[in-house]
C-alpha cells in the first residue's frame, strides 16, 4: 500500500513573471518584476526607476511560456503531473493596477491556460501575485504602505475568482508573504509589496506597518472567494526556513526560538485570525505605530486561510556568540541576525544549505503549531547544469536533493501523521532566478536553452531528472 494519500497532489511550480515573457504582450502593463535587472555575483538585482532603454531585463521575454505553453503543459502531461502551481501576472488583467475594467485579452490568456492544464487533467493551483504587483502602484500610491492598495488587490482577486471559479479550486494570495521580514535586503520590500523605505524612516515600522495591510488584503480576498465558490481552498504561502540553535546551550536554544518569529509572523495571523501576543508586545516595547484601524480585528478574524502553502529550500542556524549581532547587514536571502554556517550541512552553489531532515522537522512543527492541511509548494535544487555533445543533461545531485526530501515528507505524513495536500518542486521548467535574475541557477527537469545575457533558442529538453521524476510520480513516490 502506498504511503502517500492517492490524492496526493504531485506537482510543479512555477511564478509568471519569472517564465512567462510577453511582459508587453495582450495590453500586459509593467510589474515591479519588469524594472529589475540581473544582479551583479553575490549582489542584489538593481531595481531600476522605469524600463530604461540598452539594459536587460531577464524576465521580458524569460522562457516565452506565453506563447509556447502549449508544448510546454505537453510535456508536463507526459511527465504525469497532477498540479501545475502558476501566478496570475496581475498586469495583464489590470495593466495599471487601478483601472475600473479588466482587461479582457489577458483574462483570455489564463482561461485558455488553465483549458489546456484540465484537458491533461492537470489541476492548476494559482497564486494570486508572485511579486508582480503593478508598478503605477508603486509610483502612484507608494505600494501596500498606502490602504488604497488593498481595494485594488482584493478587486483583482474578486475578478479572477469570478472568471475562473469553475476552472480553479488550490488558490494563495500572497507568494512568500514573510519575505518582506527580510527588510534590511531592498529587494524583498520591493518585489513583494512594492515599497520603498525612505531615509529618516524606521524600516521595522514601515514594513509592519506594509505587513499589516498586506494581512489585511489576503484575508478579505480569502472571504470573498469563499462567498464566490465555497469549495474553493485558499491558502497562505510562506517561505519557511527553519533556525536551529547552534547547539544547546539555552541562550542558543532561545534565540532560535525567538528567530523563528520572523518565519511565524505571518501565518499565525493567517491561520489563527489574530495577532500573536510577541508581535503586540515587540510593537508596544519599540513605539512602532502600526495604524491599525477599527474593524481590522474583524477582517483579520473573518478572512483565516484553509491551508498553508509553503517553500522549502534550506535551514539555517544561528549563535549568540557568534559576533553577527542585530546590526548585520542582512543581505542574502534568509540571512538572519546571528546566523552562522552550520558545520553538518553542505551547500549549493549559491550557498543555500541541503537538508532533507529539516524538511520533515518543519512539516512537524508547522503541523502541530496550526493544525490546518500543509501544502509543499517550492522545494528545489538551483545549480548549473551541463548539455552533453549528444544533448542529453545529467542531473544527478538534483534527483538527490529531491529524492532525499521526499523521503522525508512521506516519513512527516506516514510515521508523524502530519496532514500534507501535495508537493510541487520548483522550476518544474527552468527559469529566471528570481533573487539573482540569472538563468544558469536552474531548477527544471526540463532545460530551455536560454543564458543570462538572453542568447538560445529556448528549445526544451528533458533532463535525467525529467524521467525520474516521471517515474515518481507513477508510483506515489514508491520508487523513487
Ligand atoms: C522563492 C520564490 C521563487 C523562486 C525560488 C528560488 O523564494 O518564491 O520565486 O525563484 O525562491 O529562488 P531563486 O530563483 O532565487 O533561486
Amino acid at each position: 500500500m502506498s504511503k502517500l494519500p492517492k490524492d496526493f497532489l504531485w506537482g510543479g511550480a512555477v511564478a509568471a513573471h519569472q517564465l512567462e515573457g510577453g511582459w508587453n504582450a495582450g495590453g500586459k502593463g509593467p510589474s515591479v518584476a519588469d524594472i529589475m535587472t540581473v544582479g551583479a555575483i553575490g549582489q542584489p538585482r538593481e531595481i531600476t526607476e522605469t524600463v530604461e532603454a540598452g539594459k536587460y531585463y531577464p524576465n521580458h521575454e524569460a522562457i516565452d511560456f506565453y506563447h509556447r505553453y502549449k508544448e510546454d503543459v505537453a510535456l508536463f502531461a507526459e511527465m504525469g503531473l497532477k498540479a501545475f502551481r502558476t501566478s496570475i501576472n496581475w498586469t495583464r488583467i489590470f495593466p495599471k493596477g487601478d483601472e475600473a475594467e479588466p482587461n479582457e485579452e489577458g483574462l483570455q490568456f489564463y482561461d485558455d491556460l488553465f483549458d489546456e492544464l484540465l484537458k491533461h487533467d492537470i489541476e492548476p493551483v494559482i497564486t494570486l501575485t508572485h511579486f508582480e504587483m503593478p508598478l503605477h502602484l508603486t509610483h502612484e500610491y507608494g505600494g501596500f504602505r498606502n490602504r488604497k492598495v488593498i481595494d485594488f488587490f482584493v478587486k483583482f482577486a474578486e475578478v479572477v475568482f469570478n472568471r475562473y471559479k469553475d476552472k480553479v479550486k488550490y488558490w494563495m494570495t500572497f507568494n512568500e508573504i514573510n519575505n518582506m521580514m527580510d527588510y534590511t535586503n531592498p529587494i524583498f520590500l520591493w518585489t513583494n509589496v512594492g515599497v520603498q523605505v525612505k531615509e529618516g524612516e524606521n524600516p521595522k515600522e514601515v514594513m509592519y506597518t506594509t505587513a499589516h495591510n498586506v494581512l489585511l488584503a489576503s484575508a478579505k480576498a480569502v472571504a470573498i472567494g469563499k462567498e464566490i465558490n465555497p469549495d474553493f481552498e485558499i491558502g497562505a504561502m510562506v517561505s519557511h526556513i527553519p533556525i536551529y540553535p547552534i547547539n544547546s546551550d539555552p541562550k542558543n536554544v532561545m534565540l532560535a526560538e525567538e528567530s523563528m518569529r520572523l518565519r511565524y509572523f505571518f501565518p499565525d495571523v493567517q491561520v489563527n485570525g489574530y495577532y500573536p501576543n510577541y508581535a503586540l508586545k515587540e510593537f508596544e516595547r519599540e513605539g512602532l505605530n502600526i495604524q491599525m484601524k477599527d474593524g481590522d480585528v474583524d477582517i483579520l478574524a473573518n478572512g483565516t486561510v484553509d491551508y498553508l502553502g509553503f517553500s522549502y529550500y534550506m535551514s539555517n542556524a544561528v549563535d549568540i556568540n557568534s559576533g553577527q549581532g542585530e546590526d548585520e547587514e542582512a543581505n542574502v536571502h534568509g540571512k538572519i541576525p546571528y546566523q552562522v554556517d552550520n558545520p553538518y550541512l553542505s551547500a549549493s552553489d549559491w550557498g543555500w544549505t541541503i537538508d532533507p531532515i529539516g524538511l520533515r522537522y518543519v512539516l512537524n512543527r508547522l503541523w502541530d503549531r496550526y493544525q490546518v492541511p500543509l501544502f509543499i509548494v517550492e522545494n528545489g535544487f538551483g545549480a548549473v547544469d551541463t548539455v552533453e555533445e549528444d544533448g542529453s543533461i545529467h542531473d544527478p545531485e538534483r534527483i538527490n536533493y529531491l529524492k532525499g526530501h521526499i523521503e522525508e515528507l512521506i516519513k512527516a505524513v506516514d510515521y508523524d501523521g502530519v496532514e500534507l495536500m501535495g508537493y510541487t518542486p520548483w522550476g518544474i521548467i527552468d527559469l529566471v532566478s528570481f533573487t539573482t535574475g540569472e538563468m544558469k541557477k536552474r531548477y527544471g527537469m526540463i532545460y530551455v536553452d536560454r543564458d543570462n545575457e538572453g542568447n538560445g533558442t529556448l528549445d526544451r529538453s528533458k533532463k535525467d531528472s525529467f524521467e525520474w521524476y516521471k517515474k515518481v510520480i507513477a508510483t506515489n513516490g514508491e520508487d523513487l
